[in-house]
């Protein structure tokens, strides 16, 4: 039996590290095109009206009701004039003309396509545009463009990386990670992260964070995984960021700030059981051997300490936007500071370390 306690506006934190957001979203009409917006703003690099429409899309994903009236964001936080006037619409619309204006602009259809491709963001897609370039069909044709390693990956598996990831090929993916990782340190600890750690059904990749309990280092794990990966024929892209982390790092004030960790963004070749329809195309003659058994994945693996794992896995579980929060906070409410690698408490001037006790390779059985 659950107890229904008045919901209060005026209670609802600002931080979305203080609220308690289920996936399931009553107000998507609303978010849906607040991250429009957002999106276009970040297009414009306009950061301060970016976040400002991804903290309302935060709020309303929280509200266990659906907005119908105005009189129902009345006191909650982040509810600027600008996300307002959109509100107002879609209650009286049904749309937001605004959210429309910005799916049938050229320059925001153009960055939309650049930054779906791999390696491509906001300033590569910056200089396409100003180059007059609009699609991806431009992009391919134009032979003077010099595209990075990273890009051509980008355009050689654009379909497979555009098809979300199903919750099903993230757990062919983990045991492949697993299996491999484990060749090398047999007590490693494997975890899924990002996305699918929050419980959701699909993502864009899939985040792994790997930490080694034991006694036993090895720096070299993440190049003895994708070679074996390499030998095996299943990397089809990778590219190995070393770690930058300097002892006694203080942690970063910045709230998007990339952390120091060894890392990997890679795209592994997932082999699928194909189909057999072969019964009922006789007539065709397929041949099977020119049928594509294989998906595209984006992977990224995290190295991590074991004596810093604890705040990698609060980092790379997310949201983005729990994260930047989770960090806004303890600067604003508790005069600490927060990144990926640990907690500094400007009070104590001291680095706070968690100590993860007995890990389990099963999710949920760790404790801080
Ligand atoms: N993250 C981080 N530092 C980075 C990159 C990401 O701390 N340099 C965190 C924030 C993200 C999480 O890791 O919430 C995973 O990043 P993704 O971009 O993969 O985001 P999600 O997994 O949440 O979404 P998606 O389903 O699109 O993959
Ligand atoms: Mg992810």
């Amino acid at each position: 039996e659950s107890e229904a306690l008045p919901f209060v506006a005026s209670k609802v934190s600002q931080y979305s590290c203080q609220r308690k957001t289920t996936l399931n979203n009553c107000n998507k009409k609303f978010t849906d095109a607040f991250e429009i917006m957002a999106e276009n703003y970040e297009f414009k690099e306009n950061e301060i009206f970016c976040l400002e429409f991804l903290r309302a899309a935060s709020v309303l994903k929280f509200l266990p009701f659906p907005v119908i009236r105005m009189k129902d964001i009345q006191g909650l936080p982040c509810m600027g004039d600008r996300v307002r006037d959109v509100i107002e619409e879609i209650i009286e619309e049904g749309e937001s003309s605004r959210a429309k204006e910005v799916l049938n602009d050229e320059r925001y259809k153009s960055f939309k396509q650049f930054t779906s491709v791999f390696g491509v963001g906001v300033k590569t897609s910056e200089k396409w545009y100003r180059m007059g370039l609009r699609t991806l069909e431009d992009i391919k044709a134009d032979k003077s463009l010099k595209l990075s390693k990273m890009q051509k990956a980008g355009f050689l598996y654009y379909e497979d990386l555009v098809s979300c990831v199903s919750k099903a090929e993230a757990d062919a993916v983990s045991l492949i990670v697993r299996n491999t990782v484990c060749t090398f340190l047999p007590d490693a600890l494997v975890t899924i992260t990002g996305g699918f750690r929050r419980g959701k059904k699909t993502g864009h990749d899939i985040d792994f964070l790997i930490t080694n309990p034991g006694p036993r280092e090895d720096d070299d794990l993440l190049h003895k995984v994708v070679d074996l990966w390499k030998k095996q024929g299943l990397l089809l892209y990778c590219d190995i960021i070393e770690s930058t982390f300097l002892k006694e790092q203080m942690p970063s004030r910045k709230v998007d700030a990339m952390d120091s960790f060894q890392k990997c963004f890679a795209i592994l070749k997932l082999c699928q059981p194909r189909v057999d329809n072969s019964c009922y195309n006789t007539s065709k003659n397929i041949d099977m051997a020119e049928v594509k058994d294989w998906k595209a994945i984006r992977v990224d693996l995290i190295i991590a300490p074991f004596e810093q794992y604890a705040f990698a896995l609060l980092g790379w579980t997310g949201s983005r936007q729990f994260g930047r929060d989770l960090r806004r906070y303890a600067i604003h409410e508790k005069k600490m500071i927060l990144d990926n690698h640990a907690l500094y408490d400007r009070k104590k001037t001291l680095v706070l370390l968690v100590r993860v006790e007995h890990p389990c390779h099963e999710e949920g059985h760790y404790s801080v």
